[in-house]
């Protein structure tokens, strides 16, 4: 037989070990058969059921990477195959896992106390404690440098001021990671529990993408936390900045799954639909656009798989996975929007799913890093000049 699989051209499947591809089974087996059913009526209603983390949680999918209290301690290659099994059903779900497991867990892990680990990683890798990662301000996205939230020294304690947005489960979140700047200006990271006084989280509506993930807001008012909630192992831009790499290095494999979804749906849709008395696939042009994407995708998929292993290994660098997220996801929404073309007006409908993940996909390729601030990234590692201001 032909060692070629159209589905998988450049044989990932052998180049992954034993563990990898049952966790990557199981997760596929979850998304198809518990998502997807309620991916259509949750994108509609603008809903995420927070059920999902517990599920997750059940799976061992949560913090995937980390070896810490209740972590399942697996590679980052797995972490990878699974925010690509739960992308191609939605992005708003992959951001889930993404900031739970590397905006939430991650820093915990990393630089929190071990009074810290113990009391929250069981529960966020249960996905009975949901988290999430206050970074971005309303004058501060792609500058986070420049953020204006403040952390004052308040009898033995902190109190933060300021206000955070667009920020991925925050009016769900039972736990928030606010980074702030103290008195020296020194950016540092706080662990802020649902309940404190001044603390609210309202709910960003009128979305078009990511419907199926709640985006807030995070106002703090005063809010009064004690010393013992301040991330104790990191200060500077590096601390959310470490975050960023491992959560970065996941959408390089989930902007990849969507564009399968997106992908061998448009191949399936061609091959049933006729119109000048031949099926769509049967047209050059048709098969070009099948042709580009299989090649993106199998090519992307490589990318993230080597990036995978220099991070097990231990040999991964920031600019490595800004080329990474860069590629997937500005070749993901091209994929998708060809995928949507080849559905005509049927691409339209939620459906279909196609323009769902095209929709999301706006997102995929404006968090994390925009797309052109990762090219400005590359262009000052290999210019040495710096070209954001
Ligand atoms: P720069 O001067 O470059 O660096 C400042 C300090 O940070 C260190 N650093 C890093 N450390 C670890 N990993 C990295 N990737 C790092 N990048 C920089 C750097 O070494 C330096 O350390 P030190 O000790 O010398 O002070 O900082 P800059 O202010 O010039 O940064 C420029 C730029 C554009 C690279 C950066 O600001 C950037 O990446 N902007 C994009 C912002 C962003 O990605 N925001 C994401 C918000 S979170 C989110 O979107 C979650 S969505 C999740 C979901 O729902 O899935
Ligand atoms: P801006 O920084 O204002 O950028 C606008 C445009 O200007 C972009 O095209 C950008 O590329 C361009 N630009 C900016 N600077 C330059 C420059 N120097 N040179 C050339 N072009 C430039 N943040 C969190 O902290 N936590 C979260 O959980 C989170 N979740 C999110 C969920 C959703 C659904 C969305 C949409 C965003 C989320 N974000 C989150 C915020 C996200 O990281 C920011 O939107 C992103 O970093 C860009 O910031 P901005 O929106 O302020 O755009």
């Amino acid at each position: 037989p032909s060692p070629f699989d159209w589905s998988d051209p450049l044989r990932l499947d052998d180049q992954l070990e034993a563990d990898e591809r049952a966790l990557r089974d199981a997760v596929r087996d979850y998304a198809r058969g518990a998502l997807l059913p309620r991916v259509v009526a949750a994108f509609r209603h603008g809903e995420f059921d927070r059920e999902i983390l517990r599920e997750m949680g059940g799976l061992g999918m949560l913090g995937l990477s980390l070896d810490g209290p209740g972590c399942p301690g697996g590679s980052h290659v797995a972490y990878g195959l699974a925010a690509r099994e739960i992308e191609a059903v939605d992005s708003g779900y992959r951001s889930a896992l993404s900031v739970q497991s590397s905006l939430v867990m991650y820093p915990i892990h990393a630089f929190g106390s071990q009074e810290q680990r113990q009391r929250w990683l069981p529960a966020l890798a249960a996905g009975t404690a949901v988290g999430c990662f206050g970074l971005t301000e309303p004058d501060h996205g792609s500058d986070p440098g420049g953020m204006k939230t403040r952390a004052t020294p308040d009898a033995g304690g902190w109190r933060l001021d300021g206000a955070k947005t667009w920020i991925t489960n925050a009016p769900i979140a039972d736990l928030l990671l606010i980074w702030a700047k103290d008195p020296e200006d020194v950016i540092r990271g706080f662990l802020v529990e649902r309940g404190a006084n001044g603390l609210s989280t309202p709910t960003i509506e009128g979305k078009f993408s990511m419907r199926a993930s709640v985006t807030g807001q995070i106002v703090l008012d005063g809010v009064r936390i004690d010393d013992a909630a301040r991330l104790p192992g990191v200060e500077g831009l590096k601390g959310p900045f470490s975050c960023l790499n491992k959560a970065r290095y996941g959408i390089s494999w989930g902007a990849m799954g969507a564009a399968e979804a997106c992908w061998k749906a448009a191949r399936q849709y061609a091959l049933d639909r006729t119109q000048f008395g031949r099926p769509l696939a049967a047209t050059q042009l048709v098969q070009k656009k099948l042709a580009d994407m299989q090649t993106e995708i199998a090519l992307g998929l490589q990318l993230s798989l080597r990036l995978g292993r220099l991070l097990d290994a231990g040999q991964a660098s920031p600019e490595m996975i800004s080329l990474a997220k860069r590629n997937a996801t500005g070749k993901a929404l091209d994929i998708a929007r060809a995928a949507r073309d080849i559905h005509g007006g049927n691409g339209i409908v939620d459906e279909y799913h196609v323009i769902r993940h095209l929709m999301n996909l706006e997102t995929v390729n404006t968090y994390e890093g925009t797309h052109d601030v990762h090219a400005l990234i590359l262009g000052r590692a290999q210019t040495g000049i710096q070209a954001f201001f």
